[in-house]
């Protein structure tokens, strides 16, 4: 939807108006007070008419030990318990907890046991109700759970469901507990402030990580304290910021019920059960309290190395999921919110019936509730404060700016109270040139409406460009057969403002990638014509994919593969915006053509650390690039760059250039027949080391030369890379003082077919 410069402005100006409460202000969840004399529980529901606290002493296996019927104030359910009362009840251990919840659609009936059906009425009603007493419900506020529904010893899912089958079944004793933690001392380290613009990304999954890690001991890998243990080498490798897959807790627990199989499996972990526990399975230590010290652990390891740990949260959905089957209305899994009060958390079809759906997998979280926006806010800011998370990548983020609770879905990204707004407002973004705040990093897209939003967030956010990931994509894998402008190719490389810069945003807020842990490897990109994702296992089965991968295996020629992931980490590098790695493609990891191995909790799906002769000098290569973006800050420019000569040098501070050595027009841009483009950016606007910078990229499939243009006042060309085969070591990339001399302005530089030549001026 297009909006006036005017809208702009207006919601600019409503952006600072609602006056939000405090984070939690009704201290949602359960907790110990200062002395641990008492223990409060509470819990929202707003259509409830009883919701009952049930404790037990054990996780599984145990009836409770205890039940206290909770008070209603407003909605807000509430109980305090002494703790010399809890330990007369044989509960002076760890408190675990969870609720069962009568309402409209079930009502209380004083002799309802367990199991029974007394009070029943519908499985949900008109309003969308779907309370069952039977279903021992998780506090959505509980800050880690027990275990998952289903674990290795108990892998029946059928006893959370509702429906004629199954909703009397008693979920009580094997269910999922909060647990009441009663706080320590780790700490997260200091926080780094740097600029999001100075960031490098680096996306993997805690426990891919380093299964596969021999350096690691055994016990250790897979875990928070094993990914804490990699943090000196991501440092070294130069990322500045490591953004882990989904982190709360998952159903994850039955994935090696069958170790060499995906059945069941959830690898990714897009399902979150709960937005404040980080997920047991990653823990080392797996005691109630592990999981989250050693959480804190890892984040103070990566702060200590001078790392940003950013986590990827999925509030478009929840691990709820959908219906069981789309043609029966009844029977849902209850594991806690939908139990508590369906209509707040979820949206719904507009009779209340079904679940709405945008994302594919589920029902969609129902964010433009006040109430279900207090618990994205409220777990966001847990996580920045008390467990010292630096941002976030929100996965399928158009959901947060759905403006419509049931029956629609409408992305507005002028509405203020959506909830990305919202979360702007009171989770700040880190300023411009760094500092305190978070790192607000959208996925941009989910399924169906409005929903594909690139370059349609609010203020305040930075996007995975998926503009830039295709035009790069096609540029180097579709020559011939998508018609890719050197026009395009330029908005790109230069921090596509035709997406940030309409709406006020910054290059930075382009977070650019050519990969993600959604879909091909680069090495999979450059070596893969289509998916497989139906090979046996470690490398499948996985089921979906995308099929429109933009891929190409370059003929076959592994030379020309390689060359080809060079140039993607090259562009990458030299692009104005914030570059994304997927783990593993520094060192050309492989998936065998696998595009959705979201299921894959295998050893090829696990970051692979030994290297061959070719996947070391790639680990250089890209080491090196990443330490020139690091070291030119004219690279990473917080405007857009200008095409004017803003400090009397003579040189524009960025000029485009054809191969002849002409500057590029609109007619050169925008003719499909080209392929080769160039650019200069006077270092010397930005304070750079380099007086300027030439980078020259020859999508072409023949060798282009390149006239060399002016190179300043008594300066001259060298060369600090050429991606080109011939060039091809552990040294492709020049170390800084050892740039190779080719010459001064009018020097013609042959460029081989798909090259990409990087130069200084000194
Ligand atoms: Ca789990
Ligand atoms: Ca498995
Ligand atoms: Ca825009
Ligand atoms: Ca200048």
């Amino acid at each position: 939807m297009q909006r006036t410069l005017l809208a702009a402005l207006i919601t600019g100006a409503l952006l600072g108006a609602p006056a939000w409460a405090a984070i939690n202000p009704n201290a949602l969840g359960a907790a110990y007070d200062a002395t641990k004399a008492n223990v409060t529980f509470k819990v929202y529901s707003g259509k409830a008419t009883r919701i009952e606290l049930y404790l037990y002493s054990t996780a599984t296996g145990t009836a409770e030990k205890a039940k206290y019927v909770m008070t209603n104030m407003s909605g807000i359910w509430s109980v305090t318990i002494p703790t010399a009362t809890l330990s007369s009840l044989g509960l002076s251990g760890t408190l675990y907890y969870g609720y069962r919840a009568w309402g409209p659609n079930w009502p209380y009936n004083a002799s309802w046991t367990k199991g029974s059906s007394l009070g029943f009425l519908s499985d949900v009603d008109t309003a969308g109700n779907r309370f069952n007493p039977n279903k021992l419900l998780t506090d959505p506020y509980a800050l880690e759970l027990s275990h998952d529904p289903t674990t290795a010893t108990m892998t029946n899912g059928t006893i959370y469901a509702s429906g004629a089958t199954y909703r009397n079944i008693d979920s009580g004793s094997s269910a999922p507990k909060g647990i009441v933690l009663a706080g320590d001392t780790q700490t997260i380290g200091t926080k780094p402030t740097r600029a999001l613009k100075d960031d490098v990304v680096y996306e993997a999954h805690v426990r891919g990580l380093t299964m596969n890690d021999s350096s690691i001991t055994a016990a250790y890998r897979g875990t928070y304290k094993g990914a804490s243990l990699k943090a000196a080498a991501l440092a070294a490798l130069g990322v500045t910021a490591i953004e882990f897959l989904p982190v709360q807790e998952t159903q994850n627990d039955t994935n090696d019920n069958d170790p060499t199989s995906t059945t069941g499996d959830n690898y990714w972990g897009y399902m979150t059960l709960n937005y404040f526990a980080p997920d047991r399975r990653y823990a080392y230590d797996k005691t109630p309290g592990g999981p989250t010290r050693e959480f804190k652990e890892m984040v103070k390891a990566f702060h200590d190395n001078g790392i940003k740990v950013l986590v990827d949260v999925v509030y478009n959905h929840t691990g709820e999921g959908g219906a069981w089957s789309p043609t029966d209305t009844t029977t849902y899994n209850l594991y806690g919110m939908r139990g508590l009060d369906n209509p707040t958390y979820y949206s719904l079809t507009s009779d209340f019936q079904n679940s709405w759906d945008n994302t594919g997998v589920g029902g969609n979280y129902n964010t433009r509730n006040t109430v279900a926006q207090n618990l994205i806010v409220d777990s966001l800011a847990y996580w920045r404060d008390k467990l010292g998370v630096d941002g976030y990548r929100f996965d399928l983020a158009s959901v947060l700016g759905n403006t419509c609770q049931h029956g629609c879905y409408n992305f507005d990204k002028m509405d203020a109270g959506n909830a990305l707004n919202r979360i702007v407002a009171e989770l700040p973004p880190r300023p411009a040139a760094g500092g305190s705040g978070v790192d607000l990093i959208a996925e941009p897209w989910a399924i169906g409406g409005n929903s594909y939003q690139v370059g349609g967030f609010p203020s305040g956010w930075a996007e995975w460009n998926g503009g830039y990931r295709d035009v790069v994509r096609q540029a180097q894998n579709k020559l011939g057969s998508v018609a890719i402008t050197t026009g395009q190719m330029a908005t790109r490389f230069a921090g596509s403002s035709d997406l940030y810069g309409d709406d006020g945003r910054k290059p930075w807020h382009s977070i650019n990638f050519i990969t993600a842990h959604d879909g091909f490897t680069l090495k999979d990109l450059y070596s893969c014509n289509s998916k497989n994702n139906g090979q046996a296992w470690p490398y499948g089965v996985s089921d979906g994919g995308e099929d429109n991968n933009n891929s190409w295996d370059q003929g076959g020629i592994a030379a020309d593969q390689r060359k080809a992931a060079r140039n993607g980490v090259a562009l990458m590098m030299l692009s104005a915006g914030v570059p994304m790695l997927v783990g593993g493609d520094e060192a050309l990891r492989s998936i065998n053509c696998n595009n959705n191995p979201y299921n894959l909790d295998s050893s090829a799906n696990w970051l692979n650390w030994t290297r061959s002769t070719d996947q070391s000098n790639f680990e250089a290569f890209t080491k090196a690039m990443i330490a020139f973006r690091k070291a030119h800050p004219a690279l990473r420019p917080a405007n857009f760059y200008s095409s004017v000569d803003n400090n009397g040098n003579v040189m524009e501070q960025l000029r485009w250039f054809k191969p002849d050595g002409g500057v590029a027009d609109a007619t050169y841009f925008n003719d499909a027949n080209n392929h080769a483009i160039a650019w200069r950016i006077d270092g010397s606007e930005f304070g750079d080391s380099a007086s300027s910078i030439y980078v020259a990229h020859n999508a072409w499939s023949a060798q282009v030369n390149f006239t060399l243009p002016w190179p300043g006042a008594n300066k001259s060309w060298y060369r600090v890379t050429d991606t080109c085969t011939w060039a091809e070591g552990p040294a492709q990339v020049q170390a800084p003082g050892t740039e190779v001399a080719v010459g001064g302005e009018n020097t013609s530089y042959g460029l081989c077919g798909r090259g990409t030549l990087l130069l200084i001026a000194k």
